[in-house]
């Protein structure tokens, strides 16, 4: 099983990856760090699933970083979408722009398979407002869960014009700095595989 990870420049996509799967592929602080499409084989270790699954996973570097970019870019994800048997499409929380998601959503589903499903991980919930993470629980404050339930609704709203491949549950919150909801985004990648091979069967825990 393939699963491809696209989204705007350092929206998280690596980071996602990196605790997913346990490995350290090189994530950047500041400045575009995915220059290449990177495909490696890794197990999904989230959720803990006996024995784990092996997937290929390609991360992708992020589109808006630049009109130099952009066109190479949109290029190599057209090559790659159709080899793909899921997308993890991953958007930070906290900004507030949408419009280069929309751009490329719109040019790109297409190029995807008619089975081809979507998980949209909303990563940086640490980071949305009101920016009080319950450091005791190491969990969202309730301003910040109303704010994710708020974003999420919204997100949907934004890609839904542009793709018939996404509903309500396919909008996942996580944290990657704060390894918070990853089983979570894991479990619906599962699921998705598990339909795309024909299979209903449920495993692992959620956190
Ligand atoms: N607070 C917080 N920081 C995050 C989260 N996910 C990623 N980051 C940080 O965001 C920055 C960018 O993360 P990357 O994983 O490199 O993002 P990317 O989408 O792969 O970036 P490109 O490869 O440049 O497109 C890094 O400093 C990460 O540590 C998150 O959930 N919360
Ligand atoms: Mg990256």
């Amino acid at each position: 099983m393939r699963l491809a990870f696209l989204g705007k420049c350092g929206a998280g996509k690596t980071s996602l990856i990196n605790g997913l799967t346990g490995l350290s592929l090189p994530t950047g602080n500041f400045r575009a760090t995915t220059l290449d499409v990177q495909q490696v084989r890794a197990k999904l270790i989230r959720p803990s699933w006996d024995p784990p699954l092996e997937v290929e996973i390609l991360d992708t570097p992020g589109f808006g970083e630049s009109l130099q970019t952009e066109s190479t870019y949109r290029q190599q994800y057209r090559d790659l979408l159709p080899t793909a048997d899921h997308v993890v499409w991953v958007v930070a929380a906290h900004p507030r722009v949408f419009r280069p998601d929309q751009l490329a959503l719109a040019d790109l589903d297409h190029e995807m398979r008619a089975g081809t499903s979507i998980t949209l991980a909303m990563t940086h919930a640490d980071e949305i407002g009101p920016n009080d993470w319950d450091a005791g629980t190491d969990r969202p404050s309730p301003g910040q869960e109303q704010a994710l339930a708020d974003q999420a609704a919204n997100l949907l709203q934004k890609f839904s014009p542009y793709t018939s491949r996404l509903s309500a549950q396919d909008v996942i919150a996580c944290s990657s700095a704060r390894q918070w909801g990853l089983d979570r985004v894991g479990q619906r990648i599962r699921r998705a595989l598990d339909q795309l091979a024909g299979t209903s069967a449920e495993h692992g825990g959620i956190d």
